[in-house]
């Protein structure tokens, strides 16, 4: 396998010699590696995209070789996102992946020193992501560029209320018998849900260069805990900044993973929410509309809600879309979120406040 995976390597157009290839990080989707080479901190991603899922590879890469670039463009010298990070490296033959046997590969820079959290560990921290996610929309609300939709309504819960009701209907693996509970806690929100999802889809809300994943594990920090920049642009496309917003509230206000079992200690931390508000809205206030504004406080409950269900599809589907690293586990994620959409409704108002409070103040 590790031969498979440095012949793969030494078809892009790299000068280093690739000597040791090992898994990398904790995606959902892709297999990760991360390749060591004959130069001490000069070290490569690899990455195997899914194509189950990814139905247009060559697509999927020219939206983040496109944004990419725009970015580089823009942030040369900058903090935020310094030149060469976000470099995809093309194959000798020029294209940005290689294929082997069907499969295709992507090779990005790893970045020295650079860690992910799985929760965020201080208030800080979750001001800095803001910050740099901030940073990420507002390069980018320049961009005049065509993005190609990489999956079909990625976060249009008109579209993910379709697959439901055939999930449903087929009830693939025969589960659904023991989630009934769990199918009528989402099954209850559904008119909420639908109606905000109706409001975003009729272009009430601006459509935006979106990163579509700005999950906690997704930014990028050194090890003094300042951001470096936002990783994994498989599903940038054009949406609005309510999601990007929602998942990072999903992620960087919950004091567990979304893989914890424990639900006691799945809980939503109000501090969490002011400061990662902070930082985002200290980048983006003057770029939002008035309606992103008004809308932001619903964010994180339409993307957990969406999540929640997501997680529930695949388990009663019988585990086809995300990796699973044990039979239940699809079925934990989905609870995990399902604990924190009702942590999240509670503190609905308070979310409503803190957002006009940060809107007024900074
Ligand atoms: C998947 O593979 P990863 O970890 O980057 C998923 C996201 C989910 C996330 C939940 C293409 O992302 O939408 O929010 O898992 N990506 C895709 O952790 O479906
Ligand atoms: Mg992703």
């Amino acid at each position: 396998m590790e031969n498979n995976l440095i012949n793969i390597v030494n078809k892009f157009s790299i000068e280093e010699t690739p000597l040791f290839v090992e898994s990398h990080g904790n995606g959902n989707i892709n297999e990760t590696y991360k390749v060591l080479t004959n130069v001490q901190d000069r070290s490569y991603i690899l990455q195997r995209k899914n194509a189950l899922i990814f139905k247009n590879i060559p697509r999927m890469m020219q939206n983040i070789k496109s944004v990419t670039e725009h970015i580089l463009d823009k942030s040369e010298n900058d903090a935020v996102f310094p030149i060469d990070n976000l470099k995809i490296y093309d194959c000798r033959d020029g294209k940005p992946f290689v294929m082997d046997n069907g499969e295709f590969w992507v090779l990005t820079n790893y970045i020295p020193y650079s860690i992910t959290f799985e929760k965020a560990e201080n208030h800080a921290l979750a001001q800095k992501a803001g910050k740099g996610i901030g940073k990420f929309h507002s390069l980018l609300s320049d961009f005049q560029g065509e993005l190609y939709q990489t999956i079909k309504g990625f976060h249009d819960l008109g579209y993910r209320f379709k697959q439901w009701d055939e999930c449903i209907k087929k009830d693939k693996a025969e589960r659904l018998v023991s989630v009934k509970e769990e199918v009528e806690k989402l099954n209850k929100r559904r008119n909420v849900i639908a109606r905000f999802n109706k409001m975003i889809e009729s272009g009430f809300l601006p459509k935006r260069v979106t990163h579509n994943d700005t999950k906690i594990g997704n930014v990028l920090f050194n090890n003094s805990n300042e951001v470096i920049c936002v990783i994994d642009f498989d599903t940038v496309m054009t949406s609005t900044w309510i999601n990007d917003f929602g998942d990072a509230i999903r992620t960087f206000t919950c004091t567990a993973s979304e893989n914890e079992k424990d639900l006691e200690k799945v809980l939503f931390d109000p501090e969490m929410f002011k400061a990662y508000t902070e930082g985002y809205l200290s980048e983006v206030k003057d770029a939002l509309s008035q309606t992103e504004k008004e809308n932001l406080y619903f964010a994180g409950i339409f993307i957990t809600f969406e999540q929640a269900l997501r997680f529930l599809m695949d388990y009663i589907d019988g585990d086809t879309y995300y990796k699973i690293d044990y039979p239940e586990h699809n079925l934990v994620r989905a609870r995990n979120q399902i604990k924190l959409l009702e942590e999240l409704e509670r503190n609905e108002c308070l979310m409503r406040e803190v957002i006009e409070n940060k809107l007024n103040n900074i």
